[in-house]
């Protein structure tokens, strides 16, 4: 089958379809509960994993710390050549790596190419970076005096990542961290255990050809208690971590408490913004990718419509009419627009919301339904709500998109602004002050604000997170690498006296 021939391709031992696949690097017992890999489109288990015990990660951070004394001495230019042969090896295996994403977690073929690609332009970014970890020089106010920084490597970094996103925001974390000279233990999501032992081979055949190792580990497990472990290691100076706002506090608060970093990219609430002169064949599409695209589970996803008075009838008509011709099924399929949700869970939660809409006094005015097949299969949604009301606060990760009007852009903004998230945020207009007011100081409050453009698919080369309960950190472009290091500010004096800063005389 396609998968077999994939996971074949990608250097993933299967014992037989729905065997158990393990190796050395991250477990070498066998006599433990597996954990399965399921396909959420036929809820076929496609391979049994062995997951690490509390011993593995023993062994696992320990090599990580080790290696960091070695890697961090490696020039940054040479840690940048080894991304790019990572990067190469990716584009070669962009097709299979694309189709196990897919496979593993639902997203149309197309989005896990996508995806690759994300990783591909991230491997990319940090290979150029890798020359320009620049720090600045400052003007001391002593005679004879020097003042600059340098950005130094930071140590073992944790990277816990999400299922809808198995292997880029990997990528944006690991490559960065990588040029920026630290080691990476990578925790993924347990729904897509494969994803990431397949980027795991392929990074580590990179690095075993150049004779590295232990630059990059792979810690799979379940159990939270041992990723509670890795999240107190005080060898571990950062966390990085993408996932809900519940699981992000916890992670901030213990890391917290042991004065560590926690780089946070937590829950979306994101709306797009249509006034009375927007162009609707640009924002229909736009909505149709953020609100739809994989299948609603992105962070970025657009959950809230917030339309001008005038123009709802016309908007949603056009919506309506788009959604009736959404083509639901297996993400492999050629045509198919929206595959599953992850799991049976999320399949409640949907519902769940569905009965919240309408206990409110919502209307649904297309989808709203469970398709009873197999597969974790849902109907996008969109329903008439208030933005107050409880369930269009909080983050419900499916394909539901919440519809409400304004009458000025000041409302607009403010109904906008107004959810407990701050992660991505889109206008769509013609006007030249609502745009700008848009991304002003008292426009849009979210890390990422666009005009005419939607919500989501934003590019690697932009800081990607957000504010408030999307817990305000910043990854991939710009200056998202300084996450990674550590500043030190160095002051030399070349001169024969000792003047104090501040004017202070003593003795
Ligand atoms: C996520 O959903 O966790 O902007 C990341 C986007 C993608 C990344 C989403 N480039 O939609």
């Amino acid at each position: 089958s396609t998968i077999q021939a994939a996971l074949k391709e990608l250097g993933i031992q299967t014992v037989n379809p729905g065997g158990s696949t393990g190796s050395e690097w991250w477990s070498d017992q066998s006599n433990r509960p597996v954990l399965p890999s399921i396909n959420p489109a036929t809820e076929e288990t496609i391979s049994d994993i062995i997951p690490c015990l509390s011993d593995d990660y023993i062994r696992i951070a320990n090599v990580s710390v080790d290696s960091f004394n070695t890697w961090r001495m490696v020039p940054a230019p040479k840690r940048g050549e080894l991304v790019r042969l990572i990067g190469q090896a990716l584009r070669e295996k962009k097709d299979e790596l694309g189709t196990l994403v897919s496979m593993e977690v639902g997203k149309i073929k197309a989005e896990g190419d996508g995806e690759v690609q994300e990783m591909i332009d991230m491997a990319d970014f940090a290979v150029g970076q890798s020359r320009m970890l620049y720090g600045a020089t400052m003007q001391s106010e002593r005679p004879a005096h020097r003042m600059s920084e340098q950005w130094h490597p930071l140590g073992p970094v944790g990277v816990i990542t999400a299922f809808n996103f198995p292997v880029a925001v990997w990528a944006w974390n690991a490559f960065l961290a990588a040029i920026a000279g630290d080691t990476v233990i990578w925790k993924p999501s347990p729904k897509a255990p494969l994803c990431a032992i397949a980027v795991q081979q392929i990074c580590n055949r990179v690095m075993h050809q150049q004779g590295y190792h232990g630059i990059f580990s792979l810690l799979i497990t379940d159990q939270s208690s041992l990723a509670e472990t890795m999240v107190q290691d005080p060898r571990l100076p950062l966390i990085s971590f993408t996932g809900s706002v519940a699981v992000g506090r916890r992670i901030a608060s213990t890391v917290g408490s042991r004065l560590g970093r926690a780089l946070l990219e937590l829950s979306g609430n994101n709306a797009v913004i249509i006034d009375e002169t927007a162009d609707l064949d640009l924002a229909v599409r736009a909505i149709l990718f953020g609100a739809v695209g994989t299948a609603g589970q992105r962070c970025t996803t657009t959950r809230r419509l917030i339309v001008h008075e005038s123009r709802y009838e016309e908007v949603t008509a056009k919506l309506v009419k788009a959604y009736a011709h959404i083509h639901i099924g297996n993400p492999l399929d050629p045509g198919v627009l929206m595959g599953p949700l992850i799991d049976h869970a999320a399949v409640e939660t949907y519902r769940a919301a569905i009965d919240d809409i309408k206990n409110e006094g919502g209307s649904i005015l297309c989808g709203g339904h469970v398709l009873h097949r197999p597969g974790h299969f849902v109907e996008p949604t969109i329903a008439r709500a208030e933005n107050h009301w409880p369930v269009v606060q909080r983050e419900t990760f499916a394909p539901i998109l919440y519809v409400m009007t304004f009458r000025t852009i000041d409302e607009a903004i403010r109904l906008q602004n107004e959810v407990p998230q701050g992660l991505s945020s889109a206008l769509f207009t013609t006007r030249v002050h609502h745009s700008e007011q848009f991304i002003s100081a008292v426009g849009s409050d979210c890390g990422i604000a666009n005009i005419n453009i939607g919500t989501s698919g934003a590019e690697i080369g932009g800081a990607f997170g957000g504010e408030k309960e999307t817990g305000g950190g910043r990854e991939a472009g710009s200056d998202a690498w300084k996450a990674y290091m550590r500043r030190q500010t160095n002051t030399v004096n070349w001169g024969t006296d000792l003047p104090l800063a501040q004017g202070i005389t003593f003795g």
